[in-house]
């Protein structure tokens, strides 16, 4: 008789087996201190546990400079090769940014795969990147990563073949192949993501016709951002306690107190030290933060390090020239923390409001607010609309908030609160020329 219990361990036991079992290693330099180490170390092993392997050993050092040759120093690395084999590692993943050439020593002194915290990052978006562009913009990310580390004498960028962190993905295969393939290759998805960010600019056009705001959900990942769209829109994105649930962008429609109408994205989340060729790679996707009228900043209150989260989103949001975006931080899992700490967050942010997306505490105070700060974006313009021009002044009741209406001989002088992309689309009627 099979027991379910039974079958259900062994077969976890089955899948441990196959797990990789990697060491971690984090050097600790200057203006950094050995606990910001310790944090993102703890980070990685949850990246290296989301890219299906497990962290059996750290190692730490505090350095002034990475060595040229191995980032640790000689005695180190040579420690490094003995815990390798104590504990029967099969990969080394080093949390701060190796050189192809550093990664080519680690390998050949450990005898074992050495890879770094970009490699990991790309392996987890390599298995989760599902639409067409999605999976165009990780491969790409890959190559640009893996180019610079083809060696000569050796079949791939790395030294074990097989399945692995760090082997996944889309262009594994291409990976047989010469540079100038793979440089080739490289020109093709350029070409391929310039075709599909047409398209999603035209979408985005059209959305804008449409004369909604569009407001897109940021923040670290597994904020909450995909519980939240599916709380408030009835959507059924995928959520998952695991890093990068969501690559690809979702927008559904959301009728806020007021009765107008937004359109709301969820999309990828942020990490520490997201790799820049990442975000590279993904620019028509983070778009959606850039161009957005406004962004929900989701944060995890229960994390360990709100604050260090908020800043690390800033910073990707900076890079990605979203900063300008007027944003509304979100405390999100606020069933999970005492209310006193709860409280002490939101002092130190004012402005900011706390929810839960699971319970649905709060949502209706983050509707309320969202619609206030979208109204208060607005400003008021006089416009002067020929009688002719019936289509203008209905887009004027449709996208704005008319506050004065008057009637002369050939025209409609009003007066309407309206946001700038409405003043754009209306600026032939704006008094005065503004644009
Ligand atoms: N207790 C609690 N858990 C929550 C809340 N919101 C989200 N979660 C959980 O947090 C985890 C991550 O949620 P997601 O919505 O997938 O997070 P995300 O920000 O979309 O994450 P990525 O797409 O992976 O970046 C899931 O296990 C959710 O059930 C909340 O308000 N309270
Ligand atoms: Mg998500």
């Amino acid at each position: 008789m099979s027991d379910p219990y039974q079958e259900a361990l062994s077969q976890t036991l089955i899948e441990r087996a196959f797990r990789e079992r990697i060491v971690l290693v984090g050097v600790t330099l200057p203006p950094h201190s050995d606990e910001e180490t310790d944090a993102s170390l703890d980070e990685l092993a949850l990246l290296v546990d989301t890219a299906g392997a497990d962290a059996v050993a750290t190692l730490t050092q505090r350095r002034d400079a990475p060595d040229p040759a191995w980032y640790l120093g000689k005695g180190k690395a040579e420690a490094l090769r003995r815990i390798c084999l104590d504990v029967d590692a099969d990969t080394v993943v080093f949390d701060n940014e190796l050189s192809p050439a550093q990664q080519y020593n680690l390998e050949k002194l450990l005898g074992r795969t050495a890879l770094d915290r970009t490699a990991v990052i790309l392996d987890i978006f390599a298995q989760n990147a599902h639409t067409l562009e999605g999976k165009a913009q990780v491969e790409l990310a890959l190559l640009r990563y893996r180019l610079p580390r083809l060696r000569r004498g050796t079949k791939g960028a790395f030294s074990q073949q097989g399945a692995g962190i760090g082997t996944r993905g889309p262009g594994e295969t291409k990976l047989e192949v010469d540079r100038r393939r793979i440089t080739r290759r490289i020109a093709k998805l350029e070409g391929e993501l310039r075709e599909l960010g047409r398209t999603r600019e035209n979408q985005r056009k059209g959305r804008e016709r449409s004369g909604l705001s569009s407001v897109t959900i940021v923040g670290y990942t597994n904020a909450g951002k995909s519980t939240l769209l599916n709380r408030l829109t009835e959507s059924g994105v995928l959520v998952q306690d695991r890093l990068f649930a969501t690559l690809d962008p979702t927008t559904r429609r959301l009728s806020l107190p007021g009765g107008e109408p937004v359109l709301l994205t969820d999309t990828v989340g942020f990490v520490r030290r997201l790799p820049h060729g990442l975000i590279e790679a993904f620019k028509s996707t983070l778009e959606v933060a850039s161009q957005a009228d406004f962004l929900v900043h989701v944060v995890d209150a229960g994390a360990a390090d709100p604050q260090g989260q908020i800043e690390a989103v800033h910073e990707v949001l900076d890079e990605i020239d979203a900063d300008r975006v007027p944003e509304l931080l979100v405390f999100n899992k606020a069933d999970l923390l005492e209310p006193a700490t709860l409280a002490m967050l939101i002092a130190d942010h004012p402005g900011s409001l706390a929810v839960s997306a699971v319970t649905g505490e709060g949502l209706d105070a983050l509707l309320r607010t969202l619609s206030d700060r979208l109204r208060a974006l607005s400003r008021v313009v006089e416009l002067l609309i020929p009688y002719e021009n019936g289509e203008a002044l209905a887009m004027v009741h449709r996208e704005g908030e008319v506050v004065s209406i008057g009637h002369e001989e050939s025209a409609t002088r009003i007066r309407a609160r309206l946001s700038d992309a409405s003043v754009g689309r209306l600026r032939d009627y704006v008094c005065g020329g503004a644009k």
